[in-house]
């Protein structure tokens, strides 16, 4: 068992998984890792979809409570396009941030590429016509997604870049045009040794605003002899200076516990890439891929879970630069 003790600050769904191969309307291995966003009051997911040939398409997919009942649409939203050959492996795990300031949705999502997994960014202000911007991070680099507002005229977005050397951390990295991207600085590391959270580590869904700040949901792979199991911590970040980290989780929140998480193609992961926040009735929904083979959902209390975050440890240094004598921004 994966899930900590205690009062559970998640709830699965007891439909869980709430989509999987068999329901779509088109042939598919798998089904996971879904974006998420609520529009004209309906939830759409922006599914992975694994086809037959083992290459990702996003496929959207809409329910009027978010969990059941849901409209898949024929046609994938983003495939692999000739234009692009940056897709040609595939477009896989996307995150979607709506930009009040442009009135759209801006998916970010991993293209994978001859050279490697890398980060494109796609707008859409209906889910039903896309618009490419294309690469904006390089290859190795994936499990991106923007914030939705600038920080003194710039859009930053978080991603996780693999060095060659060492362990693979979360960064943030700013862009005065969505295109041009700079100011790359390290935010959350990867702990290491026996660590929950050692080694690899990466953003779940876009960061959402709470009155503390940025909440951060992300994901640690932690390697074991029968490989690695994914599992789910929080941060929060400061509200007017994003690269500022004001907690992390210690301990795990969600970890592959239920059947559907334990085994599937890729077995004990839980990889949550989208969720629906709802302050007013105080409920986070959150979506997230379950064993890369299905979709799978739970709720939480938003207060119960910020009360959480409260309590959690303040880091020793707030930038990451601030712990290495060597500083790399
Ligand atoms: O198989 C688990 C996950 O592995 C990768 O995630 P990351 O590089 O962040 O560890 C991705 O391929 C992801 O899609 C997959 O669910």
């Amino acid at each position: 068992m994966t899930d900590p003790g205690g009062e559970p600050l998640f709830v699965r769904a007891a439909a869980n998984p709430i989509i999987s191969p068999r329901d779509l309307p088109y042939n598919a291995n798998a089904v996971f890792n879904p974006g998420a966003a609520t529009v004209d009051g309906e939830t759409v997911l922006l599914l992975r979809v694994e086809d037959l040939r083992g290459i990702s398409l996003l496929y959207v997919a809409r329910s009027d409570d978010g969990i059941s009942n849901w409209r898949f649409d024929e046609k994938p939203l983003l495939a692999p396009d000739s234009g692009h050959p940056e897709e040609v492996w595939g477009c896989e795990d996307p995150r979607l941030t709506w930009l009040p300031e442009r009135e759209e949705w801006a998916i970010t999502y991993t293209a994978y590429s001859a050279r490697g997994p890398l980060v494109s960014l796609a707008m859409t202000s209906d889910f039903r016509e896309v618009r490419r911007l294309g690469p904006v991070m390089p290859p190795e680099d994936k499990d991106a997604a923007l914030l939705p507002t600038r920080f003194d005229g710039r859009w930053a977005m978080i991603h996780r870049p693999s060095p060659l050397r060492g362990g693979a951390h979360m960064w943030i990295s700013f862009s005065p045009d969505l295109r041009h991207w700079g100011d790359h600085t390290l935010l959350i590391e990867a702990r290491d040794g026996a660590w929950w959270d050692a080694g690899k580590i990466g953003l779940g869904p876009p960061p959402a605003a709470v009155p503390g700040g940025w909440l951060v949901m992300y994901h640690g792979a932690h390697v074991t002899a029968s490989g690695p199991i994914y599992r789910v911590g929080l941060a929060l970040l400061d509200r007017a200076d994003p690269t500022i980290l004001l907690r992390r989780s210690e301990e795990w929140i969600l970890g592959p516990a239920a059947p559907y998480e334990r085994v599937g193609d890729v077995s004990k992961v839980l990889f949550p890439n989208g969720w629906v926040v709802d302050e007013e009735g105080d409920r986070l929904v959150l979506y997230y891929g379950a064993a890369d083979s299905v979709v799978a959902m739970a709720t939480a209390s938003l207060s119960t879970l910020l009360a959480h975050v409260d309590a959690m440890p303040e880091p020793q240094h707030r930038r990451v630069s601030d712990a290495h004598r060597a500083p790399w921004r």
